[in-house]
């Protein structure tokens, strides 16, 4: 048994034990910490107590960035390796956490004793000897305790968030923010994690089911926090939010998009032609002017979509999907131009059209609202395109 305690705080405390080789150590236990110091020690303590017990060389790697009480001293009295993080946040926390844990599984919780570190060996052994990528602990599945999470995050908070996760990524995990986790140094890598707040926590999820993870629920006890939460509600409900939406451009900006064409598309097809009576009224140019702008605000989100998808894709967040690979094969600056062109040149027809219909009818009353809107409308998804395909083929530039 190999417990390692290190201790490397910006006070410029020496190392207390000499840390082993990389290799030797199995087990790290990485907690991110802000001024936690009514509950690190615990959480230290047990942590280590655990490791002990499963009998395989282990650390306890505690990161503080920013505590103005006692955490960083009692963390590492209790045998943890303390590390301090100038940049703030729960991600960067846990990122450089991460980034100096020596350990080939990983384990992480908070520091307030929510989580009990006592049960490290049961987030160790799926990854061990059952082939699991990652372990997820789940509170739903197993026990909440009275007072361990305020009524509106247990009902209103944690729903929201953790539906918006299924519904955007398709998962079936019960508990998405449930904080406490393991999986495997490679796993890790794999989720090339970036995020620096609480969304950290999201981002782990999403990445994970992008890495095709092989992922163990396990059904764990949440236990009321000591100390106070450094959680602030709806900012930090937001970074999810706004986390999620960001790295799904399908729903964020596809879906929404072929809905307004399709709309709009319908509207522009129902009036062009003239006034139309449906369901007991008469549709008349107001229709068809909602109808252009809904088709024009729809291509623009799908340019979006594919602006996002083709940056991912370069970027290598994601795999290129079908579509993509379409894109890239069989796609052209010329070819997008030359679309653009013509879609842009038969607006532009249809608009000299009326204007010479209207002079050689000696310049009297106009009344073609209807082609001009059409031809405006073509004469915008053509100019779009042309200078989408500018921006997507230097997007694709590295890729080439
Ligand atoms: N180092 C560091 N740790 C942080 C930071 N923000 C939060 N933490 C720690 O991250 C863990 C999670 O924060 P909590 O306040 O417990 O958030 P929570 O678990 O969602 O909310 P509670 O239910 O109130 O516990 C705790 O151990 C915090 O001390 C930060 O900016 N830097
Ligand atoms: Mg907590």
């Amino acid at each position: 048994m190999n417990i390692v305690g290190t201790v490397s705080s910006s006070e410029g405390e020496a190392a207390h034990t000499p840390a082993p080789h990389a290799q030797e150590i199995v087990v790290s236990v990485v907690m991110p910490c802000l001024n936690e110091a009514m509950g690190v020690g615990k959480c230290v303590e047990k942590a280590m107590k655990a490791i002990a017990a499963m009998g395989v060389a282990g650390e306890v790697v505690v990161v503080d960035n920013g505590s103005t009480d006692d955490s960083a001293k009692i963390a590492a009295a209790a045998g943890a390796r303390v590390i301090h993080e100038p940049r703030r946040g729960y991600g960067s926390a846990y990122l450089r956490g991460f980034a100096e844990a020596r350990g080939k599984y990983m384990v992480m919780g908070d520091s307030d004793d929510t989580y009990d570190f006592s049960t490290i060996a049961d987030f160790i052994k799926p990854l061990r000897d059952d082939g699991f990528d990652m372990v997820m602990g789940t509170r739903l599945k197993g026990k909440i305790l009275p007072g361990a999470m305020p009524w509106s995050h247990r009902w209103i908070g944690n729903p929201i968030l953790s539906g918006m996760l299924k519904l955007l990524y398709h998962t079936r995990i019960s508990d998405s923010h449930c904080g406490m986790r393991s999986f495997t140094r490679e796993a890790y890598e794999r989720m090339r994690l970036q995020t620096t707040g609480m969304e950290f926590a999201s981002e782990i999820v999403v990445n994970s089911l992008r890495a095709k993870l092989k992922i163990h629920e396990l059904p764990i006890t949440y236990y009321p926090r000591i100390g106070e939460s450094k959680l602030s509600g709806l900012r930090d409900a937001w970074r999810h939010v706004r986390f999620m939406l960001m790295y799904s451009p399908s729903y964020l900006f596809q879906l929404p998009g072929i809905l307004l064409c399709l709309l709009g598309g319908a509207a522009v097809i129902l009036t062009a032609g003239g006034p139309r009576s449906l369901f007991g009224h008469t549709w008349d140019f107001h229709v068809l002017l909602f109808g252009a702008l809904s088709v024009i605000m729809g291509y623009n989100l799908v340019l979006f979509d594919v602006f996002a998808k083709t940056f991912s894709m370069g970027a290598g967040f994601v795999e290129p999907k079908k579509w993509l690979r379409f894109l890239t094969n069989f796609w052209s600056l010329e070819k997008g131009l030359i679309v653009g062109g013509l879609v842009l040149l038969a607006g532009l027809g249809l608009e000299i059209k009326i204007i010479y219909d209207w002079a050689s009818h000696g310049y009297g009353r106009l009344m073609a609202v209807r082609g001009v809107v059409i031809g405006m409308t073509a004469m915008v998804l053509g100019v779009q395109t042309m200078f989408a395909s500018f921006l997507i083929s230097l997007m694709l530039i590295k890729r080439r």
